[in-house]
């Protein structure tokens, strides 16, 4: 998994931690849409609450060109002080762990099997450890990525843009280009599907009614902290990544296209996913059975975890 350290790729971990089918085998934080230390220990906890933090964490120094807020970036500060999280232990030196770009060259390079990965972030990790070690791209099953606005509008507004891009290729429009002519087999998520999963009351209700599960009562705790954003349209909190990552056990409930496009480097559009003849191949999802995924979230976050087995 690739992450960057949001509410929701925080959310997405630990959502992925909980599928039976799934072994996950390293993690890499990007310091997008966080900064890093704060975003490896909340990581490291939540790997903790599962009893496997021998899982690698891999530190990303990668900067991107364009900047994250920086009040998005400080909230796995708020996280790790959280009652679910503060008292867990953490002793883990973050500038000791291996480079983000290291660490997937090796993962893959040993891997047995062809691995998928998961990115909830920008890109920039995957592209130049492909750069590096072209061998790597023949273990990569799939690359699941949470990213892109292909017939809806972005969630960028800020100087010098018009709002056509989302904010994981804005990030870095570079990589996010050279990733999409890379031609792997690629799936996004883009805001075209998830904008039909809001982080809604109706659901953080039904959440709460399940709170004496300890990872219910964790996300609930994480979900509150996005309401925040809810008042003005363009910052409701979505499930963004969280779709992404259900796609890897879902993936039946979701209706794939094949589609060619680019992504823009320049203003006033940098960041955006284009749609062309001549662009690149790759797969989008166009929509989701969205009962099943809000119910599927909620059975998951029903999973019994190392705490409550030992009470
Ligand atoms: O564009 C969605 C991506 C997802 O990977 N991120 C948040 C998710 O982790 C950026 C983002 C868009 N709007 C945001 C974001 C907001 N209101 N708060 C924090 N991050
Ligand atoms: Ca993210």
């Amino acid at each position: 998994m690739e992450h960057d350290g949001a509410i929701d790729d925080l959310l997405s971990q630990l959502l992925l931690l909980t599928m039976k089918d799934v072994e996950v085998i390293g993690i890499n934080v990007t310091p997008a849409d966080c900064f890093i230390e704060p975003a490896i220990e909340s990581s490291y906890k939540i790997l903790q609450l599962f009893g496997k933090e021998k899982i690698s964490i891999g530190r990303s120094d990668k900067n991107g060109i364009n900047a994250f807020p920086n009040e998005w970036r400080a909230r796995p500060e708020v996280i790790n002080a959280l009652p679910t999280l503060i008292n867990e232990r953490y002793d883990l030196n973050p500038y000791s762990l291996p480079k983000a770009v290291d660490l997937l060259i090796d993962k893959l390079t040993f891997a047995d099997r062809p691995v998928t990965i998961l990115i909830t972030g920008p890109c920039p990790n995957l592209v130049e450890a492909i750069k590096r070690a072209p061998h790597i791209r023949d273990k990569i099953e799939q690359v699941v990525w949470m990213g892109g606005a292909f017939r809806t509008q972005g969630n960028v507004q800020t100087y010098q843009h018009n709002g056509t891009a989302e904010w994981n290729i804005y990030w870095d429009p570079e990589s996010s280009k050279e990733l999409f002519a890379l031609e792997l087999p690629l799936v996004c998520i883009p805001l075209d599907v998830t904008n039909n999963v809001p982080v809604n009351k109706e659901f953080l209700s039904k959440l709460a009614f399940q709170s004496d599960h300890y990872l219910s009562n964790l996300a609930g705790q994480l979900w509150a902290l996005t309401i925040d954003t809810i008042p003005s349209y363009h910052y409701v909190y979505f499930m963004w990544d969280v779709l992404a990552t259900c796609f890897i056990s879902l993936p039946e409930e979701f209706t794939l296209e094949e589609v060619k496009a680019v992504v823009s480097d320049r203003p006033p559009n940098a960041g955006q996913t284009q749609l062309i003849e001549s662009g690149h191949k790759l797969k989008i999802a166009v929509d989701v059975n969205k009962d099943i995924f809000y119910h599927y979230v909620l059975n998951q976050l029903k999973t019994e975890i190392r705490l409550q087995a030992t009470l």
